[in-house]
């Protein structure tokens, strides 16, 4: 009886901390260039976004929409850090946004907008 309270209580205990390691695995935006509402010079410009955990690059997505509100799909560089998506774009003054959507190594998808804006080298 009070060995089948145990076990129990064990399983309780195990199931919360899954369910709290899931949880944490999302993948959430921690870092980017440029930042939210942030600057970047006009021309070719790296961005980069980092995140919390690491993440599928090949099933992850950075969509650049583009100051006439045309949207492009950037290729994700391969072989960058784990937990970052890379990309670089050629950049005319303006404001954009990159929408991405990362596929975390749990199978949960988050995704987001960073709105920047471009401006003409001094
Ligand atoms: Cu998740």
């Amino acid at each position: 009886m009070l060995l089948r309270h145990r076990v129990g209580t064990l399983l309780i205990a195990m199931a919360c901390a899954c369910a709290s390691m899931v949880a944490s695995a999302h993948a959430i935006l921690v870092d980017s260039t440029p930042a939210p509402n942030g600057t970047l010079s006009a021309g070719h410009q790296q961005l980069i976004f980092k995140y919390n955990s690491k993440i599928d690059q090949h099933r992850s997505r950075l969509v650049l929409v583009k100051p006439d509100h045309s949207e492009t799909v950037l290729p994700i560089r391969v072989g960058s850090k784990a937990n970052e998506l890379d990309t670089s774009a050629d950049l005319a003054p303006g404001s954009y946004t990159v929408r991405w959507q990362a596929l975390a190594l749990d199978g949960h998808i988050t995704r987001g907008d960073v709105p920047f804006t471009v401006l003409a080298r001094q």
